[in-house]
Parts: structure tokens; sequence; C-alpha cells
């Protein structure tokens, strides 16, 4: 049951109710899934965009320089920043949180850095569900930080619109983000930290591999001695006499909308150099959305991601809880660790159990 003044808060914008609702939502507590329920409707309003890449690259500045830029035009912002825990404190990162403070005064902000320790459901669950809260309240844009490190990295692309990729020239070259899979759900990459040596290497080497992806090799590779080369294979500059050179034919792509391609952007965070180029990329794939219809079916997958999620939290509830299985788990243990039984026998029991027990 949630209390009806906690639904009323969150509809007259009060900032009291948001984060009860969000810590309602965090804490897993009584009448959270009956919240998110109530407010499903409502839903839809705000562009979320995820903010990933490794450790260190300048994620939560870039976060800051954009709410800033979001607040400049306007628009209210709030911000979801998940933070490693710490084993000896479970706290959020001092730093990210003094940072993130700066705008948390003006109240068309709001940030929540949540700790990723064991939260039953998974982060991208509990992370996308604060933001459906931050949507419901009415945020233009909501910004979704990630820890960046492994899977979640890639889980955010499910819980945002438009999925913002930030390496920086530490990161290795085009083909090692290939690799890690980061390429695949980037919408927008940005090299930060463009005032360190290698940035414009990498942003070319992304360049190449985005290329690569698309099956277009050599379109982003500028040809040398100033030569411009022409989309018909010709050149024409100073070196007119040179013999074309020989480009790799466009794959024939399938009829249909132009498909996006991730633009990849320099930025200096902390000087806030290329965030208005930013700011512009994030609107324009953000229309692509709309215009191909793809903004629909991002948030189509994303339903029915969530659902599976929910179901298999509320499953594992259960299972782990007194009105469910714990007793019989713990004997199974036992059983297991004695050597009488191996965990799949143990495991073929509890289900056999559990199937019996709910009668089906
Ligand atoms: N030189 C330089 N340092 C930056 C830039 N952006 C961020 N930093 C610094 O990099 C460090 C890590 O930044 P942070 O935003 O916490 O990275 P995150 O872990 O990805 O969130 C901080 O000390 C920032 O001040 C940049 O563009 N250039
Ligand atoms: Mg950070």
């Amino acid at each position: 049951v949630i209390p009806s003044d906690l639904l009323r808060g969150l509809r007259d914008h009060k900032p009291a109710a948001l984060a009860r609702a969000i810590s309602l939502v965090e804490n897993g507590a009584t009448g959270f899934e009956d919240l998110l329920a109530a407010i499903h409707g409502s839903l839809g309003r705000s562009r979320r965009i995820g903010v990933t890449g490794p450790p260190g690259g300048g994620k939560s500045t870039l976060v800051e320089r954009l709410t800033a830029a979001y607040r400049e035009a306007g628009l209210t912002v709030g911000v979801v920043a998940v933070d490693p825990s710490s084993p000896f404190t479970g706290g959020a990162l001092l730093g990210d949180r003094i940072r993130m403070e700066r705008n948390s005064l003006d109240p068309g902000v709001f940030i929540r850095s949540m700790a990723s320790r064991g939260s039953l459901g998974g982060m991208a669950t509990t992370t996308g569900e604060v933001a459906d809260i931050m949507d419901a309240f009415g945020f233009d844009r909501i910004l979704i930080e990630t820890v960046g490190v492994g899977q979640s990295e890639l889980d955010v692309a499910t819980a945002a619109d438009t999925t913002l990729v930030v390496l920086v020239p530490e990161s290795g070259d085009g083909i090692q983000v290939m690799k890690a899979g980061l390429m695949e759900i980037a919408d927008v990459l940005v090299v930060n930290k463009a005032d360190r040596p290698g940035a414009d290497r990498l942003r070319q080497e992304l360049e190449v591999a985005i290329g690569l992806r698309s099956g277009q090799v050599y379109r982003h590779v500028r040809a040398h001695h100033g030569v411009a080369v022409k989309r018909d294979g010709g050149t024409e500059g100073p070196r007119d006499r040179t013999p074309p050179l020989v480009f790799g034919a466009p794959v024939p792509r399938s009829p249909g909308p132009p498909d996006w391609e991730p633009p990849v952007l320099a930025t200096i965070a902390t000087d806030s150099t290329g965030v208005g180029e930013l700011v512009g990329a994030l609107d324009r794939h953000f229309a692509h959305l709309e215009q191909t219809d793809q903004l629909a079916g991002r948030r189509k997958k994303r339903l029915e991601i969530r659902t599976r999620e929910v179901v298999d939290r509320a499953v594992r509830r259960w299972i782990w809880s007194s009105e469910g299985q714990a007793a019989e788990v713990e004997s199974a243990l036992k059983d297991v660790t004695a050597g009488v039984k191996s965990p799949y026998e143990a495991a073929a029991g509890i289900v056999a159990k559990l199937l019996g027990g709910v009668g089906v």
C-alpha cells in the first residue's frame, strides 16, 4: 500500500516526496512496487541519457557540465549516479558527491547517488526504477551514470533512450573499445580529456571502427598530404595528378530511414570545452529516434526487459523468504556440503517441492 500523499506529492512536484519515493524504491521497502505501478501511466516525458565508460574517464565531471548546460537552456535535470560501494563503509564515492552537490542547491536539479552493493533485483533494474520516479516527477532530462565496470557499462543501454560512451586517451584503441562491446551500445561517443596526448588519434581510430561496423571502411579516413577525397573516389587539391585511390565501395544498405552513425566528439569536461556540441549531438540522436520510430521501439524493449526483471526478482525474493523455500534450501545445502547430494540433485529437489507448493 502506498501512502496517497506520496503520489500526490510527486504529482505536485514536491522535492520531499521525490526523495521519499526514491528511497522507497532504492531500499525495496514495502509498497515500492505499488508505487511504481501507480506512476507507470505517467511515464515517457523525460529523455533518458545513459553515461557510461571506464572509471576515471570524466563521466561525473561531464554529467555535471551537461546538467549546467541543460539548466542554462531552462530544462530540469535528474541525475542517477551509481557509485562503487566500498565494502567497508558501503558509501558512495565522496568526490562524486561533493562535485555533484554544487548543482544540488538548484531546485531544478535532483541528484541521487546509489551504492551499487547488494540490490536483489540487480543494479540496472533499480536504476531504471529510480529514473521512473524522476520521470513521473517531470524532469526534462535524466542522466544515468554507471560505475564503469563490466556488465553495468553495457546494461545502461537498456535503461536509456540515448547511450553516451565516454572514453579517454588511456582507454586504448578503437579496436579494444569494439571488443569491450561499448561500440555496440554507443549512440554518441566522446573522447574526453582532449587536453591529453593521444586524444586525436583515439578519435580517428573510433571513427574508423565505426566505419568498419557500418561497412564503409575508408569513409572516415582522411587522405594524406591534404588531398581531399571525393565520394566518387576522385581527388582534388594540390596533388591532382595522383592516381585515384581505391576506396572500399559502400556496402548496399537496406532501404528505409538512414541508420544513425554515432558521432565521435572531443571534450575537456573540466573546462566545458565541447559540451555545447555534445548537447547538440544528444538532441540530434533523440530527434533521429523520434523520426524513425526507434524511440517507441526502444521503450517497448525497455518495458519487456523490465517485466522480465521484475518477475525474476519476485520469484527470487519468494524462494529465499520464509514463506517460500528458505528452510528447504537450508537442509538441501547441508546435504550438499555433507556430500550426500550433488548441487544438481539438491536444486532439482527444491524446484520439485516449489512446483508442488504452488500447485502447478
Ligand atoms: N585533464 C583532464 N582531466 C579531467 C577531464 N575530465 C575529468 N577530468 C578529471 O578526471 C578525474 C576523474 O573524473 P570523474 O568525473 O570522477 O570520472 P568518472 O569516474 O568517469 O566519473 C577527475 O580528477 C577529473 O577532474 C578532462 O577533460 N581533462
Ligand atoms: Mg563518476
